[in-house]
């Protein structure tokens, strides 16, 4: 029998040979749970993602408009429930996971806190909310258990399209009324940092990054991504012709990276601890839908029996 020390080296081997890692086979006891953390705290986000945005499927300004946005909402909810399922092959059952999400001992992205004031907003929801979820998925494509990155293959798909069909709200809007460009301004302003924050806590004060790049979880650091993200995004605003609210941003000529101002971190730290703008309604409305779900959590369970006993 092998010791736990060379258990460990084997499987580090593993994974920097880039050999995904498998649900069945031998991992440490830390690496299955900070799987169980982000993948469960990733398949929340999606769910109460659906939120924000579902606030407008009555509103949306046309028949076409309307469509997209159902379909989008949807996906979210399939990318839960990949997620969930992910979440299940390292030995944890869903129930426990939705538990937490409703007892408050699992996060769920701050982002998803905001409300979603204006028509403008479902724009910048697709543009910036799946635009930076996409630059930590694309990355997720590689993580190093192999459900995980598989799950995230189909998403960024999925997520691309959100992506085009946000910004494109947002440049019918700036080509539209002298209201409407406000609109999209006002939306860029109130999205712009909260979506910055999404990254997470700056690498110097994030606990899990290191030992998660060591282990291939993450192929980017909060930092590397959050920049990334910016450079993208910034050109894109121009495009749009409205401005990023950030009196510092700037292009660096010498590193060819904007560089942007100080982002708020108690902001940040006071909506994952539960106190943003909407944190109270968010679980409320999950709680409620859990409830309201019971009879069909029954409902399932007694048919899955009773084929049970029938094929004994
Ligand atoms: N919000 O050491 P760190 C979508 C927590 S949904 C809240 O950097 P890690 C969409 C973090 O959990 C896509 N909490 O952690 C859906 C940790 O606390 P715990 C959402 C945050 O895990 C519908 C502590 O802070 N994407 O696209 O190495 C409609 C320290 O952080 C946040 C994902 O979920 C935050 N923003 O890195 C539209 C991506 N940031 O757990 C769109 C998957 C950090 O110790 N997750 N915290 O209590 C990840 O990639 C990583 O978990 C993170 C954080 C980069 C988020």
């Amino acid at each position: 029998m092998k010791n736990i020390a060379e258990l460990e080296a084997q499987f580090q081997a593993k994974v920097d040979a880039e050999i995904k890692i498998e649900p069945k086979e031998w991992m440490p006891e830390k690496y299955r749970k900070t799987l169980i953390r982000q993948i469960s705290q990733h398949a929340h986000s999606e769910v109460v993602g659906m939120l924000p945005e579902g606030n407008w499927i009555s509103r949306a300004p046309s028949l076409r408009r309307k469509v997209a946005l159902l379909a989008k909402i949807q996906d979210e909810a399939g990318h839960g429930l990949y997620l969930y399922s992910a979440a299940e092959t390292l030995g944890i059952e869903r129930d426990e996971l939705v538990q937490q999400l409703l007892d408050g001992t699992a996060k769920y992205s701050s982002i998803f806190n905001y409300p979603s004031l204006t028509w403008a907003d479902i724009g910048a929801i697709g543009w910036l909310v799946d635009g930076a979820a996409i630059m930590n998925q694309v990355m997720l494509t590689r993580t190093s258990y192999g459900p995980y990155a598989r799950a995230m293959v189909r998403i960024c798909k999925e997520e691309s399209f959100h992506q085009r069909q946000g910004y494109e709200i947002l440049l019918t809007l700036c080509r539209g009324s002298e209201e409407q460009k406000a609109m999209a301004q006002d939306a860029l302003n109130r999205w712009w940092w909260p979506s910055l924050m999404m990254f997470g806590p700056r690498d110097a004060d994030s606990p899990h990054t290191a030992q998660s790049m060591k282990w291939k979880i993450k192929r980017k650091t909060n930092d590397e991504l959050r920049q990334q993200f910016v450079d993208v995004t910034v050109p894109q605003a121009d495009f749009l012709g409205i401005t990023v609210p950030d009196p510092d941003l700037k292009w660096n000529e010498e590193t060819n990276h904007y560089e942007f101002g100080e982002i708020n971190w108690d902001e940040f730290w006071n909506v994952v601890k539960g106190n943003g703008p909407c944190n109270r309604q968010r679980l409320e409305a999950r709680q409620a839908a859990y409830d309201k779900g019971a009879w069909v959590r029954e409902a399932a369970t007694a048919f899955a029996e009773k084929r049970a006993a029938v094929a004994v």
